[in-house]
């Protein structure tokens, strides 16, 4: 990039496109979809904090639409960006249960989460919008379960929105990560973190109330973090409760994010397509991992859409050392 050039989300888009001459342009498309998808969502998000005072909060607001709640319209927003457009040929959302029929000449598979964070919406604290991106298993015809039942290596691209202090998009195809932020000014989003390599760790991030119900690999390796032992890392902590949130600020910081499993839920809570797939594709891009605490994230095979995984991800050492802590204390309890 030179020095003061503004490049355009789209611009930047149809560059890496015009490297592969083999492409159609759908997957640019497909691109330019999810990007318009996210400045949608990024405007409900900035006036959600104008519902009470406008006074929309009955069946209806001022121009007599309905009001929906914020991760509903985001997951309409995504849908229907997408669904007649004839590129993608099904998508799964966190928000449904079922999957979601598009075009059956569609090249993509298309598997989301609308609106991670969502318990945040209402006090102002960032929140945000993940997307994986797979190419169709079934040759042709209808697609079905087996084109999103994909573990996270054969992921084509993946990506999230952050809705922050500013508005951001971070993506990869397998070619380093980019971050774009919106320009509201103008409606672009624009190129502001070119290749983003994550730097050393400063933060780590977990849920310190399950402390309790940790086995006894976890406490110890979090004491290690925290400055147990002299070869320590000796990090400060930072979590807000938002998976994107956490690990964007965590890939532009440095740091690992932990949500593990516990007595109470062995898998945690975080979904393995919405969340901890696509999010272990950037990280892995950036130079970081994602594990389960036994192998890599992205080698788990999902048996189930809505499937939860133990997530630890950010810098590499950090989270091979999680995976020692847990090898070493295996078997033992609390
Ligand atoms: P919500 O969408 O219910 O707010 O959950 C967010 C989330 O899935 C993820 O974004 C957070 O990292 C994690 O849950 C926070 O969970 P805890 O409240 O248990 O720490």
């Amino acid at each position: 990039m030179r020095r003061n050039e503004l490049i355009t989300i789209d611009h930047f888009i149809l560059d890496m496109q015009s490297r592969h001459p083999e492409a159609t342009g759908e997957f640019t498309n497909l691109m330019y979809d999810i990007a318009l998808a996210a400045k949608v969502i990024a405007r409900e998000v900035s006036r959600a904090g104008l519902v009470d005072i406008l006074g929309l909060t009955g069946e209806s607001n001022i121009q007599g639409e309905q009001v929906q709640k914020l991760d509903v319209f985001a997951n309409e927003t995504m849908i229907r960006m997408q669904e007649l457009t004839g590129r993608v040929c099904i998508m799964a959302s966190e928000e449904e249960e079922e999957l979601i029929h598009a075009d059956e000449k569609g090249k993509y598979v298309l598997i989301f989460d609308p609106l991670d964070g969502s318990s945040n919406i209402e006090y102002n604290v960032s929140i945000g919008t993940i997307f994986a991106i797979y190419r169709r298993k079934t040759p042709k015809g209808r697609c079905s379960l087996v084109d999103c039942l994909r573990a996270g290596n054969e992921l084509e691209a993946a990506g999230y929105v952050v809705y922050g202090s500013s508005t951001m998009l971070v993506y990869s195809t397998g070619h380093g990560v980019h971050g774009f932020t919106l320009d509201p000014s103008v409606g672009e989003f624009l190129l502001s973190h070119p290749d983003i390599k994550s730097p050393p760790a400063k933060y780590y991030s977990v849920n310190h109330a399950y402390l309790n119900r940790w086995t006894r690999g976890l406490q110890e390796y979090v004491g290690w973090l925290q400055g147990g032992r002299d070869d320590s890392p000796k990090l400060s902590e930072r979590y807000i409760g938002s998976m994107v949130a956490d690990f964007h600020r965590n890939l532009l910081a440095g740091g690992v994010f932990l949500y593990p499993g516990d007595r109470r839920r062995p898998q945690g809570k975080l979904r393995l397509l919405y969340e901890a797939a696509p999010l272990g594709f950037i990280s892995e891009q950036a130079g970081g991992y994602a594990s389960n605490g036994r192998e890599s994230i992205l080698d788990v095979q999902p048996a189930d859409l809505h499937q939860r995984v133990p997530v630890f991800i950010g810098d590499r050492t950090l989270v091979e050392k999680a995976e020692e802590f847990i090898r070493t204390f295996d078997g033992e309890g609390i």
